[in-house]
């Protein structure tokens, strides 16, 4: 069987998020996020859920720790809640909060396991959010006051922080379509949310940089999904062209080009003139690493009824699903070849070097990780206290092969963060959905480590497996 290997700092990590893990969402000080308030609203959530308890990380944090260990795991992201260090968004700082986190970065060290540390996953202060949230530029403004709070309790130890976790995301599910909070439909909050959240970006990054104890890359996740068309009709080509103008490039031509395609669209024709101000475009490229989160692909045929992309999504016939999306590993290889290609090589104008003159990838422009990638499968323990996860166990070799060739390739991507590393709470579809290498019996709370953690854990010894 052919043996894949990685290159010989490859890091293989795993990832989480706050509001999906913590619990404890209102001790020792914590502020309301608009998770907590969504959650709270009767009809948001499957099951009436929430993430009030989760899987009680705030309390477990050394078993988790201790688990991560056990696995091998060299690397770990997890995102700071920002209501829990400041309260009301903004002004007073809860120390209480940044203890956890304090507490929590030294449990990662003492295991040798690096943390990457991520400002911001969908839970903005909801005291923010009465002040109208990301479509208000004064919100980017106090994120980057709340990202040098952080990066001035945690910089001595942490080396990378990234800024936001799926900004389109925040942007697309909070503001338009309402399914994430604060559950608002609303096309034009979209954009301006959209152009804020970048904003913040540029403006965390300048903070972080000049809070920071040691050098420290500042980066940004983004999930990205390449866009295929239905068919080979010219209306359906001009409509993958679209979505993919909306879905990708939305985030990707900001940070690495400096430009935006919104004016492709009439209503980012109508609000660029307004929400765009001198110098912002300028200050949103600047990054030392560009996560990518890749689940699936998204296929898309015409449709003139759809707002503002006028195409929908379908789901071909025949392909492998899993509960929430497509299963199509060579779309990982695809996007990779296409951002070293199209953002990170080329015709590009140099990348602004911010790393004391040393940009990321061999000079050129940022570092390349894989920040997410993992599925969901509806795992359950069998007699023998065993989870038998076969179908992740085949997604992760899947998918990790994508990443290989894309290196073998001449892509230099530089880790891999498997989505997650226990089972969480998934935003609006609660507790349904099992993303994790560890089994978590949510009533008492016990965690088991699945087949997959255990093949997880080989590969990382390894650095490598037979595929
Ligand atoms: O659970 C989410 C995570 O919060 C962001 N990326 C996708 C995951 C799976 O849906």
């Amino acid at each position: 069987m052919p043996k894949l290997t990685f290159p010989k700092n490859f890091i293989w990590g795993v990832a989480a998020s706050a509001y999906q893990i913590e619990g404890a969402w209102n001790e020792d000080g914590k502020g309301v996020s608009i998770w907590d308030t969504f959650c709270h609203t009767p009809g948001k959530i499957a099951n009436g859920e929430t993430g009030d308890v989760a899987i009680d990380h705030y309390h477990r944090y050394k078993e988790d720790v201790a688990l991560m260990a056990e696995l091998g795991i060299q690397a770990y992201r997890f995102s700071v809640s920002w209501s829990r260090v400041m309260p009301e968004g903004a002004g007073t700082v809860n120390q209480k909060g940044l203890d956890f986190y304090d507490r929590l970065v030294d449990e990662l060290l003492d295991h040798k396991i690096e943390p990457f540390a991520n400002l911001y996953h969908f839970d903005l202060p909801q005291a923010l959010q009465d002040r109208g949230g990301w479509p208000e530029r004064q919100t980017a403004y106090a994120f980057a006051d709340y990202a040098r709070v952080v990066t001035e309790r945690l910089s001595d130890r942490v080396h990378t922080i990234i800024t936001h976790n799926e900004p389109w995301v925040t942007a697309a599910a909070g503001y338009f379509d309402g399914s994430h909070a604060p559950g608002i439909k609303d096309p034009l909050a979209t954009f301006k949310a959209m152009h804020h959240l970048l904003l913040s970006h540029g403006l965390a990054a300048e903070a972080i940089r000049a809070a920071a104890k040691k050098t420290v890359k500042v980066g940004i996740v983004l999930n990205l999904n390449p866009v295929h068309p239905a068919s080979d009709s010219r209306k359906d080509r001009e409509a993958a062209y679209r979505m993919d103008t909306v879905l990708n490039r939305a985030m990707l031509d900001p940070l690495l080009k400096g430009t935006t395609p919104m004016q492709e669209f009439a209503v980012g024709k109508m609000l660029t003139a307004s929400l765009i101000k001198p110098g912002d475009l300028e200050k949103i490229r600047t990054l030392d690493l560009l996560g990518v989160n890749y689940y699936t692909r998204t296929v898309v045929k015409n449709d003139p009824k759809f707002p503002v992309v006028a195409a929908v999504q379908i789901h071909p016939e025949g392909n492998e699903y899993s509960g929430m999306w497509e299963i199509y590993p060579e779309g990982l290889y695809e996007l990779l070849m296409r951002i070293w290609k199209e953002y990170l090589t080329g015709p590009n104008p140099p990348f602004p070097p911010s790393l004391e003159g040393k940009g990321g990838a061999g000079g050129i422009g940022p570092d390349l990780m894989i920040t997410e990638n993992g599925v969901p499968v509806p795992d359950g323990l069998d007699f023998d206290g065993r989870v038998r996860d076969e179908r992740r166990i085949r997604y992760l070799k899947n998918h990790i092969a994508q990443v290989q060739r894309a290196i073998s390739d001449g892509v230099p991507v530089k880790g891999y963060f498997h989505w997650s590393l226990m089972d969480n709470f998934e935003w609006a579809l609660g507790y349904g959905q099992r993303f994790g290498l560890v089994y978590v019996d949510f009533e008492t709370q016990k965690r088991t480590i699945k087949d997959s953690g255990k093949w997880f854990a080989d590969v990382i010894r390894e650095n490598g497996f037979e595929l």
